[in-house]
């Protein structure tokens, strides 16, 4: 059985535009076979009366309908409403985003088409591919921003092989829309937030994505833009806030808040049992070497709690374990201290303490001790968390 597409293009004042652009699709449509193919147009109840134009491509074409929006709701708004009318009410297995303004070049529709029937889940338009490229028309400035924000979120999500992440122009199945629309607010996701936001999850979600399909960018020629500052800053805000979430959802990132709270509590706590402590000296046992143990001990005991609670919440110990678990923690910890101390000492023997080299303009000199100690940390936090996640809170 034939496989059902709706091409849905939101409207907001095209009334110029609208026919031609829907006159193309169609046009594209009679060249593709296999597949039912209608297009759904969601206006917004445009003050331009762009419906009335669209109501009277319904009468002369069976497969135009018009979704008509009381009231304004942004592209993603838009997007939304129409989605559930296309998957919901015309029964379609994919949905396209196409724009009213003929940016989008119709006759690559039968490429997205392939590439569903390929097993690609979600397949994307792409500018900044070969063969595909931004208005000539446009400013240098609004090219580079263009290609800017969009390397940004590549390297904010460490994904360099979508390059355009804010192209309106894609093909959606109902899995993905499934999947990714109950996290989607309209109010929350306008303009290329609701583009970024929904790739987002859907990468999140390893949907099946084809970002290959280029093509070239038409700039408007009629109507007016809907694009505002807001455009820029909501999805700067939006990449930022999900890749902080993921960091701090991250096991590594947890532990080492953890670290930096017992190192705050190591000190601290010295310095309150130095002050609470009656000076003594007693061979071996100084006021001080007490401080310091009572202070590590604490450390350790703050360490074990916070890393069992949060950083392990997944593998969090049973009652009964606990207390044998604490006992291998503190060895854990020995085992740390201990391989700062053997480096210091090894560096010593060898490279020995010595000023190593001078950084320029702030005339601040690197002591090899210094090099010692940052490296003995270092090689101490890795031994930690090898040891947590293999002896402490193993894997069920
Ligand atoms: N229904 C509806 N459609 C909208 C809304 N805002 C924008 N659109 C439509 O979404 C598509 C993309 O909007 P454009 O204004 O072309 O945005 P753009 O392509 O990023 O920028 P320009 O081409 O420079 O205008 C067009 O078809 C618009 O008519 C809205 O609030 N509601
Ligand atoms: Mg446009």
């Amino acid at each position: 059985m034939a496989q059902t597409a709706v091409v849905i293009i939101p409207t907001y004042n095209e009334r110029e535009n609208i026919e031609r652009t829907t006159l193309a699709v169609l046009d594209v449509f009679r060249d593709i076979s296999g597949w039912k193919l209608s297009i759904l147009v969601v206006d917004d109840t445009s003050p331009d009366k762009t419906y009335e134009v669209v109501r009277k491509l319904h009468e002369k074409y069976s497969n135009v309908h018009l979704l008509l929006n009381k009231k304004k709701s942004g592209l993603g708004g838009a997007y939304l409403a129409g989605m559930a009318h296309a998957f919901g009410k015309m029964g379609a297995d994919v949905v396209f985003e196409f724009d009213a303004d003929l940016s989008h070049d119709p006759k690559k529709i039968p490429l997205f088409l392939k590439s569903i029937e390929a097993g690609s889940e979600m397949v994307l338009g792409s500018r900044y591919i070969p063969g595909g490229s931004m208005p000539e028309n446009w400013g240098l400035h609004r090219k580079f921003i263009s290609v800017a924000a969009n390397l940004l979120i590549s390297l904010v999500f460490a994904n360099f092989k979508i390059r355009d992440w804010t192209s309106g122009y894609r093909a959606i199945t109902k899995n993905v829309y499934e999947a990714v629309h109950p996290l989607l607010h309209s109010g929350l996701f306008s303009g290329y937030t609701f583009q970024i936001g929904s790739l987002y999850y859907a990468l999140r979600k390893n949907f099946v994505i084809d970002p290959n399909i280029a093509y070239h960018f038409i700039d408007r020629t009629v109507g007016e833009s809907k694009m505002g500052p807001e455009y820029l800053v909501k999805p700067l805000m939006f990449i930022f806030k999900m890749r902080l979430r993921e960091i701090m959802a991250m096991r590594v990132f947890k532990f080492l808040v953890v670290g930096a709270t017992g190192a705050a509590v190591q000190l601290t706590t010295l310095m309150l049992y130095r002050f609470l402590l009656p000076t003594f000296e007693s061979g071996f046992f100084t006021t001080f070497f007490v401080a310091s143990f009572l202070s590590i001990e604490s450390a350790i005991i703050v360490n074990f709690i916070l890393n069992n609670g949060w950083t392990f919440a997944d593998r969090k110990l049973e009652q009964g374990k606990k207390l044998v678990k604490f006992l291998q923690f503190n060895l854990t910890s020995v085992g740390s201290i201990l391989i700062q101390l053997g480096l210091a000492a090894v560096g010593e023997a060898t490279i020995g303490l010595r000023p190593l080299f001078t950084l320029p303009i702030i005339n601040f000199t690197i002591e090899s001790g210094l090099v010692f100690a940052v490296t003995g940390i270092l090689l101490g936090m890795g031994w930690n968390f090898f040891a947590y996640n293999k002896f402490i809170w193993k894997k069920k």
